[in-house]
């Protein structure tokens, strides 16, 4: 299982979480979805088939691209 914490500049407001938690959650292998408003931060568990490449395709598509990956 691996986590990631991207920033995600487009976040604007509580609609905003909800449609990246709703869309990245539906990916086949993720485990959970934390998307933060005010930190515009979204935190994601996942295990195969899911993997980074794909997760930051999804939320490119969806308009909210990943700016970066931070290191925990
Ligand atoms: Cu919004």
């Amino acid at each position: 299982m691996t986590t990631v914490t991207y920033n995600i500049p487009a976040i604007h407001c509580g609609h905003c979480t909800h449609t990246i938690e709703t869309e990245v959650g539906e990916l086949q292998g993720v485990q959970s979805v934390k998307a933060d408003e005010a930190a515009k931060k979204v935190e994601i568990t996942f295990d195969a088939p899911a993997n980074e490449q794909v997760i930051k395709a999804l939320l490119a598509e969806i308009n909210y691209p990943a700016d970066g990956l931070i290191t925990l």
